[in-house]
């Protein structure tokens, strides 16, 4: 992938530069002098324009060379506007209508031209503000269980799938942060890390704990080198954006293939965020908001378990479980399916751990912990998501089902730690 023409978008030289793009024009008309362009980006990584007149909008998002919450001293490819393109079209064949439509990629600028989701909202921003969306949990679950099956080798041909692996095993620096912020700093005191006044006891705990440091590793291990599927890498609630009833999936630069228990993981560690945040956001509807996330948390969970099973039954064409030697001999592969469905529930609970201990202890903190601005408020709150962080690394194996990780987190969340 050759750059060397590339320069960054402005709101001023945007209409100069994609003005003559059919792409463009189609949707929003040529006559660049009515356009109004904002930068919107509030993620960690890239510019993000809303482009809009009165004829349509469009988002135009462009990565940028570095890091922007750091700045640049930290570089990052520009590549993974491509990685995020081909995402985004596995991601629209698998799961239609999932995530935004792309009119138009220019690999050289690293950037991407689609849909503008409007009345919809960052996820995250609605859970902070207690609003609920219908049918969350029914969509997520689906979600993830479609681009689960649909990615392997349960379902592709193993000639297709191994090719994809290879297209996305050039994602390397974008993977390495993940590998980095999610499974190694939270357990020592790395450069980039930060955390809330009053935690130190629960982080010494933490990193005292050699049982805990060895689990991570060895999902990091499971991360780095099990390619079960093509995952969204980075699916929190700030990946979602919804209306009071529609929801869509977005920004999946992280994409690369990795264990089916990734993406589901990662989103239940930010539904427990956000229920354990919740007693700073709000006083009158406390316990039914938060019921109403552990709800979320459950339907996520038989969604997906039921679309992955009518999956096996309906679509199971790749090598893996082949009726051959299941259905074709007269037996049954259900609990061939059980199996595979308890292996992913193992390792998204291990995952989920790790993501809640790392948006409290390295860096990228979540919105519904730092939006608590007194510090006395947030440290105990954050303790409590590092406890339920920790059980679920260590004694997932007592955990069979959603009901009793829903059980758990009530538990924990009238503990008093600090
Ligand atoms: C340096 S990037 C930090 C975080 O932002 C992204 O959204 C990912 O969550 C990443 O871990
Ligand atoms: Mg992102």
């Amino acid at each position: 992938m050759e750059n060397a023409n590339y320069t960054a978008l402005t709101p001023e030289t945007l209409s100069t530069r994609l003005g003559a793009l059919p792409a463009v024009t189609e949707r929003i008309g040529s006559d660049s002098s009515n356009w109004q362009v904002k930068e919107v980006g509030d993620g960690n990584l890239n510019l993000v324009f809303i482009v809009q007149s009165e004829q349509g909008s469009i988002i135009v998002k462009q990565a940028l060379p570095y890091v922007r919450l750091v700045g640049d001293s930290w570089p990052l490819p520009l590549y993974r506007a491509y990685f995020e393109y081909h995402a985004l079209t596995r991601q629209a064949a698998r799961d239609p209508g999932s995530v935004p439509e792309v009119y138009h990629f220019d690999e050289e600028q690293a950037l991407i031209v689609m849909e503008f989701l409007s009345p919809h909202v960052i996820l995250r921003n609605k859970l902070i503000a207690g609003e609920k969306v219908d049918g969350l949990g029914q969509f997520c679950g689906k979600h993830c269980a479609r681009m689960a099956f649909r990615g392997s080798e349960l379902s592709m041909k193993s000639a297709d799938k191994k090719a994809d692996v290879g297209l996305f095993a050039g994602n390397v620096e974008i993977p390495a942060i993940t590998e980095g912020l999610v499974f190694t700093d939270p357990y020592f005191d790395a450069e980039m890390n930060n955390y809330t006044p009053g935690l130190e006891p629960v982080i010494k705990d933490l990193r005292d704990n050699v049982e805990l440091k060895r689990m991570a590793q060895v999902m990091l291990m499971k991360f780095a080198s099990n390619t079960e599927t093509m995952v969204h890498g980075d699916l929190h609630s700030g990946s979602i954006m919804a209306t009071d009833t529609e929801i869509r999936v977005i920004d999946p630069e992280f994409a690369q293939y990795a264990p089916m228990g990734f993406d589901i993981g990662m989103l239940t560690a930010n539904y427990l965020m956000a229920y354990f945040s919740q007693p700073a956001h709000r006083d009158s509807d406390l316990d039914s908001y938060q019921d109403w996330i552990l709800s979320v948390i459950t339907e996520t969970w038989s969604s997906f378990e039921a679309e992955f099973r009518h999956l096996w039954n309906t679509e199971r064409t790749g090598m893996l479980f082949p009726k051959s030697l299941f259905e074709d001999q007269g037996h049954s592969s259900a609990s061939a399916c059980d199996g595979v469905l308890a292996n992913i529930w193992q390792d998204a609970l291990r995952f989920c751990g790790i993501e809640m201990h790392r948006r409290c202890l390295s860096l990228a903190h979540n919105a519904d912990f730092e939006t608590i601005e007194d510090t006395t408020v947030r440290a105990p709150l954050e303790a409590r998501n590092l406890h339920m962080g920790a059980e679920l690394v260590l004694n997932t194996d007592t955990l069979k089902d959603a009901s009793a990780l829903t059980a758990l987190a009530r538990t924990i969340n009238a503990r008093n730690i600090l």
